[in-house]
């Protein structure tokens, strides 16, 4: 149904909403407006759905993160209530361009990479099924820094993405929770009471999250951080104004920025703080729901199904005891027992370092109740597994992995290989004593946002073959196969592949005044940087080929364009340098006259979900060459793949699986797998000999290090040389030439489009398996015994 007066709508948004005259209005002004707009149309049905749930008592999955990656929502929201041509109409009627107004929302930056986007397609995909859920996490003032290169080097800035009106949320002021930190645990009346030493506030802000076609909403309740008491009048009336101050700022501190700086004692306390402030909230916020529902709390398990992302959230095992025994009489073992019914628990890595530990000091200063707790548990568990005893505690540090597996009645890993990894490595030990608990759920992307909406052109096409259900039954994808053989097909599949890539020429040339031949091979590596995933090896093999090229200029080469993107955590040196490297790298390059017709690199800044969504449909090669064995699963590459960009990748994570369903013929695979990287990694000497037995990386390396690259500070990449030379634990060296065979490989299947596109078109319609969609029935039959409900 197309509203005639939806523009009359947006119109009455700026002037009474915005107080501004549309003669007056800003583009900003002109989203604002159209953002509420949009508004109006979904919340009812969010009304209308939380009602439904609570009249059905059905059961609700809690879904507790610590990032939500959602970026933009305008367009979003745009797309599942199918208003595209009513606000189409509406913004040309009003002089404005759709695609500029929609782009002028800035990117909630709430996550850093995986994990945060997970969650966001997870909330979409729960939404769009019809599951009653909610997402709990952090309302951070500054979300994820803000990327920008000064020389070539990674610079941090703050995003400040609150500083705009954030339309899509509600401030539930009705809906705050009271935290306490610190103190002291007291023996009350045969009970332990703890009395906490500081208190702080988490208010609720809610955002509608809603599902295809607009038929079911959920919430993603984020807690921002307040003082308990507002402003000290008295402490500012004697004049001292910073003291008044100093409560409030303390206290929002903890919402402030996403993954603070923990390298110090007091970024670690911080960190933990925030992690106990969101988990805590968000389970008060779930027993007072129950509770209002009415039901004995024994039940709780049947009417919450408590899903922590990763160990962010991991003391929500001690908590829900806590808030079962000490604060509502329940027995231990029982409340144990119970907690344990709600929790299960999604592994995201085995890098050791990601798995947290937190020291007791810290814990017991921070948390005194839950280190009694957490001792508790742990005592109960090796109890009732006499001989094999696993502790949540060694070297004076809680481990947190541990501790949400024992406190959760399901695990889960994120692809089959890494399902399978973790119960050989890191949770060896506990899968003996529970075999049943460890599952997989092989990661997911909605197709909504990552097909549907990012690539029209794509998007028309396949529907124009199979009609439109695949959008929400992604499955459907395969129907495609007869199309597969119809050269009128895959002439269109190519052309939309073409126009896409000539968009983002257009862009790159406009916002980065980068010139690049749409019909060169797009070779995209987008993702956080980290030595494991190894942009590094790409960016030798990219010098590897430049010099190949300059030895013979006149050789068949096939012409690329090399681009990456990511941020390097702001500590992690290493990381850093992999950038300033790319840039140095591309800066010679591309003024190289004798090699640019064919090479070009470019390392794009901030990336973000916006800056995904203009690059993977435009993708015609997607980079997952991880070491084997490190990479959890990816979803990029599900992405890309999904938008037809095949693979060259490694035996790593879900790129099995990706391999496994498009088919062998279609992916470009290479390197070691993850049992002969263990092998190859205990070779004396290793890189050295890797080095030695391939010229091309010997002399890329040299290059490096003899300051090709960085003529004006020749002695730059020594270290990052060294380490390659030497220690090289994620084998760039072993791996290097099986990655270079591999891209000659891709170079000659790019040049015959016989092969390219029907192999690109496979790729398209074999992977609708990785619909989040069917990830999250997964979750639902395995983990959550939750199931959707019927709006009506
Ligand atoms: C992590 C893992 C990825 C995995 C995602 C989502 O990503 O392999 O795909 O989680 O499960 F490393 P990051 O949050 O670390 O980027």
């Amino acid at each position: 149904m197309i509203d005639a007066r939806f523009s009359d709508t947006i119109t009455r948004h700026l002037i009474y909403a915005l107080g501004t005259d549309p003669d007056h209005a800003t583009l900003r002004d002109w989203r604002i407006a159209l953002s509420l707009a949009v508004r109006d149309r979904l919340v009812d049905r969010w009304l209308a759905a939380s009602h439904a749930a609570r009249k059905a008592g059905a059961k609700r999955v809690y879904y507790l993160s610590m990032e939500f990656l959602i970026g933009r929502l305008l367009e979003d929201a745009i797309v599942n209530l199918r208003l595209e041509d009513e606000v189409r109409a509406a913004l040309s009627a009003l002089g404005l361009s759709p695609e500029a107004v929609i782009q002028d929302e800035p990117d909630a930056a709430l996550g850093n990479g995986g994990l945060g986007r997970l969650a966001a397609c997870f909330m979409e995909s729960l939404a769009s099924l019809g599951v009653p859920a909610i997402g709990y996490g952090i309302r951070y003032e500054h979300g994820l820094f803000r990327q920008s290169f000064v020389e070539g080097r990674q610079v941090e800035e703050p995003e400040d993405w609150l500083t705009q009106y954030h339309t899509w949320e509600f401030k539930r002021r009705n809906v705050r929770l009271r935290l306490c930190f610190g103190g002291e645990v007291v023996e009350e009346a045969g009970k332990a009471v703890w009395r906490g030493a500081e208190a702080v506030m988490a208010q609720a802000h809610d955002t509608p999250m809603i599902g295809w076609q607009g038929r079911w909403a959920n919430t993603l309740r984020l807690w921002s951080a307040e003082p308990l008491h507002g402003f000290d009048l008295d402490r500012f009336n004697r004049g001292d104004y910073a003291a008044a101050a100093e409560a409030e700022a303390l206290a929002r501190t903890i919402s402030r920025v996403l993954y603070p700086d923990d390298t110090t004692e007091r970024g670690k306390e911080l960190r933990l703080k925030q992690e106990y402030f969101f988990t805590a909230a968000s389970l008060q916020d779930i027993l007072h729901r129950f509770e209002d529902e009415g039901g004995a709390l024994a039940d709780l398990p049947k009417k919450a199904a408590i899903q922590l992302n990763d160990t962010h959230p991991a003391i929500a095992g001690p908590e829900l005891v806590r808030l079962l025994h000490d604060e509502r009489g329940m027995p231990l073992d029982q409340a144990i027992e119970t907690a344990r019914g709600c929790l299960s628990y999604t592994n995201h890595t085995l890098m050791p370092e990601a798995l947290e530990c937190w020291s007791e000091d810290l814990m017991t200063r921070l948390l005194p109740r839950h280190m009694q707790l957490i001792e508790r548990i742990d005592a109960a568990h090796a109890a009732e597994n006499p001989g094999r005893k696993v502790a949540l505690t060694a070297h004076g540090e809680v481990r947190m992995g541990e501790l949400a597996f024992v406190m959760a009645h399901k695990v889960n890993g994120v692809s089959a290989l890494h399902t399978d990894l973790m119960k050989q490595t890191v949770f060896a030990e506990l899968h003996r004593m529970h075999p049943d608990r460890i599952v997989n759920q092989t990661n997911g992307v909605t197709p909504r946002r990552w097909l549907f909406s990012a690539n029209p052109r794509l998007s028309r096409l396949i529907t124009g073959a199979i009609g439109e259900g695949w959008v929400c039954d992604l499955d459907q994808l395969e129907t495609l196969e007869p199309s597969l053989r119809d050269p009128a097909f895959l002439d269109a599949y190519a052309t939309a592949k073409r126009a896409n890539k000539a968009d983002l020429a257009a862009w790159l040339a406009e916002a980065h005044g980068i010139t690049v031949d749409p019909e060169a091979l797009f070779d995209v590596q987008i993702k956080r940087i980290h030595e494991y995933k190894r942009q590094h090896l790409n960016i030798l093999e990219t010098i590897a080929l430049w010099r190949e090229i300059k030895a013979n200029p006149n050789g068949p080469w096939v012409p690329r364009v090399k681009i990456f993107a990511g941020k390097a955590a702001p500590g992690y040196a290493f990381a850093k340098e992999i950038i300033h490297l790319i840039n140095d790298v591309a800066t010679v390059v591309n003024a190289d006259p004798e090699t640019n017709r064919f090479l070009k690199v470019m390392f794009l800044p901030n990336y973000n979900v916006s800056l995904a969504e203009r690059l993977i449909p435009a993708a015609d090669l997607s980079e997952q060459i991880s070491t084997a064995g490190k990479e959890a699963s990816g979803t990029g590459n599900m992405k890309f793949a999904l938008n037809g960009a095949p693979t060259i990748g490694t035996l790593d994570g879900a790129n099995v699986e990706i391999r496994d369903r498009v088919g062998e013929e279609n992916f470009f695979l290479f390197g070691m797998t993850a049992e002969e990287t263990e092998i190859r990694r205990a070779a004396p000497d290793h890189a050295r000999q890797a080095i030695a037995a391939d010229t091309r990386l010997g002399g890329a390396l040299k290059a490096v290090s003899q300051g090709v690259f960085s003529p004006r500070d020749r002695h730059r990449y020594r270290g990052f040389v060294g380490n390659l030379t030497g220690h090289d634990y994620f084998l760039v060296c072993s791996d290097f030439t099986a990655y270079w065979d591999a891209q000659r490989r891709v170079d000659a299947a790019f040049a015959d489009p016989g092969v390219w596109w029907p192999m690109a078109a496979r790729n398209t319609a074999r992977t609708g398996w990785f619909s989040s969609d069917r990830t999250i029935r997964g979750y639902m039959a395995d983990i959550w015994g939750a199931v959707p409900i019927d709006p009506a």
